[in-house]
């Protein structure tokens, strides 16, 4: 098994990204559930995330989602999140919530609505040069539901020509994420469905132009440490956002449905180097369903990915390199094995309590009366998806 210690250190400088949208009401196609005690601002999205950070200490930063999270003063969020020992992160576009865009944004047949796009993304540009987040993550829900609806071509021209104009208006170290997702509003194509598709627009772009693994997008059985090494390999891989599924974009808690499968993604992003700072990965969280109270539920999908990476650091891998090139099946699965079936939790206890946390961050959060003090204190908090 490979070094505690440093094992240790890898899991202290690690950085968790969570998501505004993850603090307020969501729900199902069918209904949005009210909870007790939600974020009724912009503000109050980022005193719950600093609240996550404070019980895991591996959760710095939080990243915003525009319009929801539109304020008119962002240099006061900014200080807002400072205050409260975080920092805003990254910059969520949203061309997917208006009615001009019921067939498609940038990739629409009209083009006062393509322009419409692109200007909500030039904005969002904008909002990056006030908070200083480094990247600008890209989701679009366009796409056809039925054949002949429009133009595949066409639409990936579309595409094509508003991502080069977002690229342009870049500036310094900020970087532009592509997320992909095999389908859901459309049903028949979807204008970025997957991987392949976003890495070839990310590579005529430029350097600064990444590819998102959310692990909720791909169809039953993908194996995504395989796209997460092919990317890793082309320096391709920008971001992740974490969650689990059972079914399609289920975006429940991260390693609730598949732990196995979070470990042999983050064994990938270990031995790419990718868990380095200077790799550029940004590990976020993208998970927000609605049966579990918000705060606990985040600090519970960052304390599985703390565990899913701890497994990923104890895989001994000179023995693994050992056993792969003796061509010794049995031994290399064995190793792999040995350390995902290892019970880091001591470890991580350890850790907590080196860095001056509580070694049970769900614990110490239901302890400390902050769920109960919302509760009491915000009378109709928001729905995830409408803003400020
Ligand atoms: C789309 O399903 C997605 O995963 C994108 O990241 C969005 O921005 C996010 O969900 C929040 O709606
Ligand atoms: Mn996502
Ligand atoms: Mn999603």
């Amino acid at each position: 098994m490979a070094g505690r210690e440093a094992a240790k250190n890898a899991l202290r400088a690690q950085e968790i990204e969570l998501p505004s949208w993850a603090f307020g009401n969501s729900g199902t196609r069918f209904k949005v559930f009210a909870q007790q005690g939600v974020p009724r601002d912009p503000f109050e999205k980022i005193a719950d995330a600093a609240r996550v950070h404070a019980h895991t200490g591996v959760a710095p930063s939080v990243a915003l989602h525009i319009p929801w999270d539109a304020v008119d003063d962002y240099g006061a969020l900014g200080r807002a999140a400072a205050d409260a020992g975080i920092r805003l992160g990254t910059v969520n576009a949203n061309v997917f919530q208006d009615d001009d865009y019921r067939l498609g944004s940038v990739t629409n047949p009209d083009p006062a609505v393509r322009r419409k796009a692109l200007d909500h993304l030039f904005a969002c540009v904008d909002i990056m040069d006030r908070t200083g987040s480094r990247d600008l993550k890209l989701w679009f829900s366009d796409g056809t539901n039925y054949p002949g609806q429009d133009d595949i071509r066409a639409r990936q021209d579309r595409l094509a020509e508003a991502l080069a104009a977002v690229y342009e208006r870049l500036s310094g170290e900020q970087r532009l994420i592509l997320e992909y997702k095999l389908f859901e509003p459309a049903f028949y194509t979807t204008d970025v469905p997957d991987w392949g598709t976003a890495y070839a627009h990310c590579l005529r772009l430029g350097e600064r132009a990444k590819v998102c693994v959310d692990t909720g997008h791909h169809a039953p059985g993908t194996n995504i440490e395989f796209i997460v090494a092919f990317l890793l390999r082309e320096g391709k891989l920008g971001a992740f956002d974490f969650n689990s599924r059972f079914y399609a974009d289920d975006d429940l808690i991260v390693g609730a449905a598949d732990p196995f499968q979070l470990f042999r993604i983050l064994f990938e992003v270990r031995t790419a180097g990718g868990l380095a700072a200077e790799a550029g990965i940004a590990f976020m969280l993208d998970q927000c369903h609605n049966i579990e109270p918000k705060i606990p539920g985040q600090i519970r999908s960052v304390m599985n990915v703390q565990e899913a990476t701890a497994k990923a650091l104890l895989v001994d891998t000179d023995a693994l390199a050992a056993a792969q090139a003796a061509g010794d099946v049995l031994g290399a699965n064995g190793v792999l094995m040995d350390a995902y079936n290892t019970d880091v939790r001591p470890l991580l206890a350890e850790l907590r309590e080196e860095m001056g946390l509580d070694p049970d961050p769900m614990a110490a959060y239901a302890r400390s009366g902050y769920g109960e003090r919302i509760a009491a204190e915000r009378v109709g908090g928001r729905q995830a998806g409408w803003g400020a």
